[in-house]
This record gives structure tokens, sequence and C-alpha cells, in this order.
């Protein structure tokens, strides 16, 4: 539609009149999906349902300004914007409900997320990058709420970057000169959570083509705007941000939920503020419904009240534009009632379509089950427990996978003694559906393409004849140098990260030759840093996101891992990030700037890379490897390293660090020492003094703590030496625990060892401050040294007396 039915010129009446119809269909296939939906959940054949019943107006009027190449940020009450859009039909709604696993049917998550959590898909098979001018695309939804918006800024910021930067402005498949609008939705109570503040205030300041909805059905499951928002109105409270004449801002934009033609003018403004002048629009959606309440978990009932329910229902958006469409004469009410009949039928028959292509495959596997365990109950001794699972399997009208292979591996418990052949087709049976079913649920926690990350070779650091020893930070620097000069997709940005060039020089004087927006200064506002470097990474561009100290991690581990570190998998391989994160860390003074929590990072962000160099050459080559990949990985700087001296290279910008290999450093033969990071340092100096004092240890830089140990080497010096100890700085049971379990679990470790492996970490408080606080809070050279020498004592009492 290009102008507001009122003052409509442009379209012939009868275009305009198919397109307000067409709207209308949308709507009423919406809702009836939701309503639908609803069943099939209270039914038992979906599991949990979330819908878009009562949002359905905006979301039409939301479409139409809606360009190619623009993104959507939401959650999860956009179906009526999908459909609308044409990325969801009736029969994908219904696949997400009952979670299909094949991407085919529900291409937003191939079954891993709940309905209701929308993508399109930016990568082709191979991996590679779709013209994503060329579609519509949505970002993929997350549940935590407002977790969606840190992306947003990002997603937004990208066209600023790509209008912007001289180099950039000829791509065509990520941009049109900046010309692209990120879309964001987010519910009126979910405007409590900090992560949206945090994006307001971002993007005024960035100025980016940002347009937030807040879509105000004035709850937020069964809690009330008054216990929500001051003042109970999200736009009053946000006039501030207004922009004025003289002072950059917002655009403020409210509009009412049902009000169809005025929601249509409000979308193409803010379209256009947006899109030409890249200045941040919020528009509040407010006096909307939910007509089924929250979610298919309670009924809205018990805590709206009589009045609030009646009022929902004669404002309930598609009731309004019914009687909009009617009194303007573009249909008669039976004409309407025809169109929602026709619909009805059409949803009840896509919901069937889904099911039948959701069940029957379950269905066909459930016969080769029974069949099977018919065979084998035959000639059992055991042949009435597995008729009898066999049975009931059979009486399953509607069978999940869970059910099936739960059968099948009873059944051959009851078959441990019997050797027939029947038991072994049921055995490969059951090998090969785990082979087939399993990667449904596991695939594309990482990349699985020919680039990924782990199969980057090693390119070794070359040195001249006459290398000069420097300050580590130096070879960072010029080896960032190389980077921006010959990425141009390439940008950073950090705390401090600009004008000084970041607190340890790593960037000094880059932006001075790079400009202002691919070395930047930002705001100290972690989870957004992070959300600019999610959002511009899903738009082909290569940021990366600096985080000035590993503690302030913390401030943006939330979104690392629910959003960075899941979208791969959450998209069944359809949409990447390849963001770099680049924070330092580990033994500085101190509770909050001496961190290394690395256990509960690694516990949190698998499906993120989480590299540990010991120096500043093993980082740069990190950097270098990162970028001829596409995966997310967050890469710790030794923050005691910078001032140290190494080798300056001269392969810089070509030297690449492999990622899961470990490296040993020296070669012993009576103990393997583990460790990574500055405390390697500390290790290798304890095994000089062991070497002293008779003791010949094996050092091995891990390296990468995920992926961890890929040539599974570390079992390897195991074999030679039969003892180990794993040396970090975090607390017991941290990260050094999780090495030894690689060790134990993955690399059948303990079969070599003659002494109990252990592992010798900081105290369980985080680090006192000073040099005696470090002292007594994480392991020194003298603490590895007499835990060795313990293990050497125990083993050759005469050799190595007690020590102390
Ligand atoms: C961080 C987080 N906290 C709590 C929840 C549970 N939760 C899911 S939806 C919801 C209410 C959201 O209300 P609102 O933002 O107004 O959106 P609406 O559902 O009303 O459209 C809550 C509390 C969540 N998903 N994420
Ligand atoms: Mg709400």
């Amino acid at each position: 539609m290009q102008t507001n039915p009122q003052t409509n010129g442009k379209l012939s009446f009868e275009d305009f009149k198919s397109e307000i119809l067409n709207d209308y269909k949308i709507a009423v296939t919406s809702r009836e999906c939701s309503l639908l939906g609803r069943r099939e959940v209270l039914t038992g054949k979906a599991k949990f349902g979330i819908f878009g019943d009562g949002k359905e107006v905006p979301q039409l009027a939301w479409a139409k300004s809606f360009k190619n190449g623009d993104w959507r940020s939401g959650y999860y009450r956009d179906q009526t914007f999908m459909m609308a859009i044409g990325e969801l039909t009736i029969q994908q709604f219904f696949a997400g409900l009952y979670g299909h696993t094949d991407i085919n049917n529900d291409p937003m998550s191939a079954g891993r997320q709940m309905g209701g959590h929308f993508a399109t898909h930016t990568l082709n098979e191979d991996g590679t990058w779709k013209n994503l001018m060329a579609q519509k695309n949505s970002s993929a939804d997350i549940s935590p709420t407002a977790g969606q918006m840190p992306r947003l800024l990002g997603l937004a910021q990208a066209s600023k970057i790509y209008r912007n930067i001289k180099e950039l402005t000829d791509t065509t498949n990520f941009s049109s000169k900046g010309n692209e609008v990120a879309w964001g939705t987010i519910g009126n109570a979910s405007t409590s959570e900090g992560l949206f503040w945090e994006t307001i205030n971002a993007a005024g300041v960035l100025q980016v083509p940002m347009i937030i909805n807040v879509w105000d059905d004035e709850y937020g499951i069964s809690v009330h705007a008054k216990h929500q928002t001051t003042k109970e109105n999200i736009s009053e409270i946000l006039q501030g941000f207004q922009r004025t004449e003289d002072k950059n801002g917002y655009e403020i934009i409210r509009v009412k939920g049902w009000d169809y033609p005025s929601l249509i003018e409000a979308y193409q403004k803010a379209s256009t503020i947006a899109r030409e002048q890249h200045v941040p629009v919020l528009i509040h959606v407010n006096e909307l419904t939910q007509p089924q309440g929250h979610s298919t978990s309670g009924s809205h009932e018990r805590y709206k009240s009589v009045e609030r329910l009646a009022w929902e229902k004669d404002f309930d958006c598609n009731l309004k534009l019914r009687e909009w469409v009617i009194n303007n004469n573009f249909a008669s009410e039976e004409e309407l009632a025809e169109i929602e009949k026709t619909i009805k039928k059409e949803v009840r028959e896509g919901k069937k379509a889904a099911w039948q292509a959701f069940i029957n495959p379950q269905k066909r596997e459930q016969q080769e089950a029974i069949t099977l365990l018919n065979n084998v109950a035959e000639s059992s001794s055991n042949k009435n427990f597995i008729q009898k699972l066999s049975d009931d399997l059979s009486s399953n009208k509607e069978p999940n996978r869970t059910d099936i292979i739960k059968a099948t591996r009873k059944s051959l418990r009851y078959l441990v003694n019997e050797n027939t052949v029947e038991k072994k087709q049921l055995q490969d049976w059951v090998e090969n559906y785990f082979e087939i079913i399993q990667p449904k649920f596991s695939a594309h926690l990482y990349s699985e393409h020919d680039n990924k990350a782990t199969s980057i070779s090693e390119v070794a650091p070359t040195y001249s004849n006459d290398a000069e020893e420097v300050d580590a930070r130096i070879i960072l620097r010029d080896n960032f140098d190389a980077i921006f000069k010959n990425h141009p997709e390439t940008l950073i940005f950090g705390e401090d990260a600009g004008k000084i060039g970041d607190v340890n020089q790593g960037l000094e004087g880059l932006q001075d030759k790079y400009g202002e927006l691919r070395v930047a200064d930002v705001g100290i506002r972690e989870a957004t840093i992070l959300g600019q470097g999610i959002g511009m990474a899903m738009r082909g561009l290569r940021p990366i996101a600096e985080i000035q100290y590993l503690d302030y991690i913390l401030y943006c581990l939330q979104i690392m891992s629910d959003d960075l570190a899941t979208l791969r998998y959450r998209t069944s391989g359809k949409q990447k990030a390849p963001l770099i994160i680049r924070t330092r860390g580990h033994r500085l003074e101190g509770i909050w700037h001496s961190g290394s929590q690395m256990g509960g990072l690694i516990h949190l962000l698998r499906g993120i890379y989480i590299l540990v160099p010991r120096n500043m050459t093993k980082a740069a080559g990190f950097y270098n490897t990162l970028l001829v990949s596409d995966e997310p990985a967050l890469v710790i700087e030794c923050l005691n390293g910078y001032r140290l001296k190494e080798q300056m290279p001269n392969n810089l910008g070509e030297l690449r660090t492999p990622i899961g290999v470990v490296e040993t450093v020296k070669e012993g033969s009576d103990i393997t020492l583990v460790s990574y990071g500055s405390t390697l340092r500390i290790v290798e100096e304890a095994a000089k003094e062991l070497q002293q004092n008779g003791i010949d240890a094996e050092v091995i830089d891990i390296q990468t703590l995920l992926p961890l140990d890929i040539n599974k080497d570390l079992v390897k010096s195991i074999a030679k030496t039969n003892r180990l100890l794993v040396i970090d700085e975090d607390v017991p049971g941290g990260a050094s625990s999780y090495i030894l379990q690689h060790i134990v679990d993955e690399q059948n470790g303990y079969q070599y060892l003659d002494s109990k492996p252990q592992t010798l970490t900081a105290k369980h408080h985080r680090p006192a401050y000073g040099t005696d606080g470090d002292y007594f809070s994480k392991p020194q050279t003298e603490d590895v040294f007499e835990k060795v020498y313990e293990i050497m004592h125990e083993v050759d009492p005469n050799k190595y007396p007690k020590l102390r």
C-alpha cells in the first residue's frame, strides 16, 4: 500500500480494496492458527503454545514498510508479520508447534525452538551467505525477554557502517548504501529489562536506523503495567529521548494497535525517518489485547478483571479491522463471513498436513521397531517381556521417537544372554537409529563446513635474522594493522578502544589510520557491545567486540550464552554470526580485576570457541585464523603479557594459531603438567626449578579451552610420563576439572596413570588485592613445585624425601 487509505490517490480502488482484503485474510488466518494451535496443545499433540493473537493488525501495517534487505529482531508474538512477509505458512506454523525436526517442514529451527520463535535463512547449504538484499530477513528469536534488543542494535548499526565506510559502499549482498532498517519488537513488560534501556541509549548515541515496536497489552503474563513501568507508559517516560531541532535523539510515535489506517501511516513515517536519516524510532503500539491469554500455560481470567476482559473483546484488533472494512464499504458482512469460513477450512487442512508430515515418519519407524521386536521375541526365552514392550508400542497411536527407542533399548536387556540373528538385527537397528536421529537434535552447534575454525591449518610465525625483541603489545598492534588493511569488513569497538588505542595500547594509532567507525570508542555497556557485534556479524561484517577486562564479561555473558552461542544451533545451521570477542584477563589485582572464571565460561558458552593464548604472538595468530573462518570466538589475552618481550615475527597478518591444538612447550618424562594462559609461565618456571631438583616435567599449553585437544595429544604425553597435574587459576572444580574430565572420559587417560591425577587451582574465594593477596589466593611457582614434588615423593620417598 503506497499511502494511507484516507488519502489514497495512487492505487486504483480495486487494487486498494484487494490489498485490504488480503490483509484481512492474513489477520484471520493468523488468528485461526492461534486458536487451533492452543487446541493442539490442550489435546496433547504439542507441548507448549505461545501465539500472536491480539497483535495481528499492527504487524500487517509493519509488513508494508518492511523492505528486502531489512531485518527483524523480535519475539514470540510476531507470527502475523512473518505470514505477511511470506516467510511463514500455515503448515510451517503447525510444524513449529509440533517440533518437526526437518528444516524443510519447520524452517524456523527444525524443531529445536518452541513454536513462535522465528527466523529466515541467511546461509546456503554450503554455509556461504545468501544474497540478503534479495530477501526479507529475520534474525532467529530467543526466549529470554529483551534478549533480542542488543542484537537489534548491531543489525541497525551495520547499515551505518555500509553507508559510511568507503571500501564497503559497493557491497551488494548485504546492503544497498545502508538503506536497510532493523526493526525490533518487544512486549510492554519486557521493557523493564536492563537490556532494553541499554539498547535504547546506545542507539540514541549511535544514531542508527533502528525501529523498536513495543507491543503494549498492559500485561506481562499476569503482572500488570503498574508493577512494570513508571507511569504505566513507556513512550511517556522515554520522552527525554525525543530528538529536537538541535539535538539528536529518537522519533517517538504512539499509536493504537487496533487502528489500521493510523498504524499504516505510523509505519510509513517511521520507516522513512530511520531509512533516510538513520534516526532511531520508537513506536509505542498500545491498546493491544491477548484474546487467549499469555500462553497455553494458564488462563487470563485468573488475573484480569471482568471489565478488562470485556474491553479486550470489544477492542480486539481483528474485530476492529473487520468493522473498519465494513464501515468503509470494502466488503460486506457476508463477504467477510465467507472469507472467514474458507480460511477456517484452510487452517484446518494446513494443520492436518503438518501433523501427517510430522507423525508419518515416526509411525514408519514405529512399525520397523515393532517388526524387529516381534521377530526377536519369537526366539527369545524372555518372549513375554519383549512382546509386552512391542504391544505397548503398537498401541501408541501417536508415537514420538522417545517411545520407539525406549522400547527397543529396554528389550535388549532381556536379550543379554542370547545370541540370535534377530537380536543382531535389533542391535544394528538401534545403532543406526541413533546415527540418523541424534544429529537432528545435536548437529550444528559449531560449523560443519570445510572452512570451520578447527580446519584452518597453522601458519607458524617466521622471523628474520635480526628480529627485534619488542613489547608484546606491538605485535598485536601491528597484526591488527595488517588485519584492518587486508579486511575492509573488519572493525573493532570497545571502551577506550578508539582514541587511546585500548588500555594496553594494542590498537595504538589505528583510529587515526582507519577512522572512528572502524576503531571505535563506545559507552560502558558490555551487553550492547556484544549485541553490536552479533548484529553486524549477521550482516556480513567481521566485527571484533572488545570487552575491556575478562571480569566484565559477566555483563554480556547472558547475551553470549543465550544468543551468540546458540545461533547456529537454534537455526539448524541456517544463520551465523562470526563475531570475535577480544578481552584480557588472568592474574591482575583484587576481587574484580584478576578474574579467571574460565569454568563458568566453558559451561555457559558451548557454541563459542574459547581461546587462551599464552602470549601475544599466539593471540595474533588466533585472530588471523578466526578471520579466515566464520565462527564466533572469545580470545582472552594475558593481561600481564603486554609489556613482556617477544620476538617480532615478519609474517604478521598471515601467521595462524590452530584452534583446538595443544602445544608441548617443554618435553619431560616424569610427569605431565597441563596449563594455559598466564599460569603457564608459572608452570614453566616451576618446571625449570623441578629440573634442577632432578624431576623432569613435560609442560603442555592447551591453548584453547573450547574445543579442547581435538588431536588427543594429552593422552600421548600421559602414556609417556604416567602422571598428570592440571594447573590453573580458576576455582577448584573449574576449568582444571573440565580438562581432567576430558582426559579421563574422552581420552581414557586413566589407563596410563601410576599416580592419582590431580588439579592445582586458586582458592575458593576471589583473589585478594596486592602481591600478597595474589600469593595467598592463586597458585604460585612454589605451589606447583611442591605439588609435583609431593607426587614424586609418593612414588619414591627415598629419592624425594619429604619437603615440608
Ligand atoms: C528474561 C526472562 N524472564 C522471564 C521470562 C518468562 N516470561 C516469558 S514471557 C513473559 C512476559 C512478557 O510480557 P511482555 O513483554 O509484555 O510480552 P507479552 O507476552 O505480553 O506480549 C515472561 C515473564 C522470560 N522468557 N525471560
Ligand atoms: Mg505484554
